[in-house]
């Protein structure tokens, strides 16, 4: 058997939405899913504990990071990971390619890989499929991501093709160098906005037989309407018995437009990194909860939210904290948006579940946009 398995559950009859539970060697997890961002091997300000109260079945950490900081001998020394940060769930680590491209001129990419200067002291340092993958290795997450380029938007074709090209060759790079088998490697699918590179990177990929496919190179600044197009066409040339994950989106219009097009996983900063800037996400949009309009106002953040900071506190306190900068606020605020994707996306798997995910769909398409 592989590491990571995925079994389909339940087939939206009009959509590309579907149930599943995906399988892996630290437990099984419900999709579609929202995976928490825990990048420096904490989400921040959450405790384990606080993460599977709201039902976090899967995290994701960066190799970027850790790399630099503490650097992965360090972690396999804890006995990997999980031990480490003393979370037992699934965790999935991106590669580094991602978090390496955006660092802009600090970056130089070769057929061998890339050369880059350290954001924290500006040492040189590299990362090659090679390094990426007995780094993911070394921290033991149960899904590994392949090493990749990113794209930017825009890109020419012929740029995108090459680049194309070479992720490809970078993840058969990574296929070679696992050896561990209670870790399953995901590939991406690049090919910036091009129909026929998205096909052909997705078919090369397929060839592989790896246990799940991510979509990469979306958000990153391309319009809305043009990142759906290429998620549905991109969508329809991964294999149904296989994962499927987006990578980097994470906001409810988001989710709900990925779901419909058959994405079981996806991951953001989004509902952490807002939180800790003072919002909370409701089902009617974003609460700038430092606003004036709740100075008075005594009532829960969402009064239909069962998580722990709505059960206890008020939008005054919450506020006053944000306001005076204590940490709590953050953690309060950090709970409840983790809490209301993660609900949100089981609210979403019911309704598949229940063939009513068109419904679930318009009924979330009218109450959102009209914020
Ligand atoms: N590749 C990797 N990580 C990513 C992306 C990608 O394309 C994205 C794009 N939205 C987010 N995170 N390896
Ligand atoms: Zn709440």
């Amino acid at each position: 058997m592989p590491a990571i398995t995925y079994e389909l559950i339940k087939q939206c009859p009009t959509t590309g939405a579907r149930a599943g539970i995906i399988h892996t060697p630290h437990g099984s997890f419900e999709t579609p899913i929202f995976m928490p961002v825990g990048t420096q091997a904490t989400v921040k300000t959450l405790s384990p504990e606080e993460l599977k109260q709201m039902g976090a079945g899967i995290i994701l950490s960066n190799t970027y990071h850790l790399f630099l900081r503490p650097g992965s001998p360090l972690i396999k020394e804890a006995g990997g990971l999980h031990k480490f940060m003393n979370w037992d769930r699934a965790i999935l680590t991106d590669s580094g390619g991602f978090q390496v491209f955006s660092l802009g001129d600090l970056r130089k990419i070769t057929e061998e890989g890339v050369a880059f200067r350290s954001h924290i002291d500006g040492s040189k340092k590299f990362l090659s499929p090679e390094i990426a993958t007995k780094t993911q290795m070394d921290l033991g997450s149960d899904i590994i991501m392949a090493f990749d380029e990113c794209i930017p938007y825009p890109a020419d074709h012929d740029y995108a093709k090459k680049s194309t090209e070479r992720t490809l060759r970078w993840t058969k790079r990574c296929k070679d160098t696992l050896t561990r088998t209670d870790q399953g490697l995901f590939g991406i699918v690049q090919g910036g906005m091009y129909e026929d590179l998205r096909k052909y990177c997705a078919d090369a990929l397929i060839d592989m037989d790896l246990p799940g496919y991510a979509i990469g190179g979306l958000s990153v600044g391309e319009p809305k309407e043009l990142m759906y197009e290429v998620l549905d066409y991109t969508a329809n040339y991964l294999p149904k018995n296989k994962a499927r994950y987006l990578m980097g989106v994470g906001t409810p219009d988001c989710l709900v437009e990925g779901v419909k097009r058959g994405i079981d996983m996806f991951d953001c900063v989004f509902p952490t990194r807002v939180g800790r800037n003072g919002t909370a996400m409701t089902w009617n949009g974003r609460l700038v909860i430092k606003n004036a309009q709740y100075e008075h106002d005594f009532n829960p953040i969402d009064e239909n939210c069962d998580c722990y900071a709505c059960r206890n506190y008020s939008r005054a306190y919450i506020r006053h904290l944000v306001r005076v900068n204590e940490i709590f606020g953050l953690r309060l605020l950090t709970l409840h948006n983790l809490h209301f994707l993660i609900d949100y996306m089981k609210k979403m798997r019911q309704a598949i579940i229940e063939d009513r995910f068109v419904e679930f769909y318009n009924e979330f398409s009218r109450k959102y946009t009209a914020k």
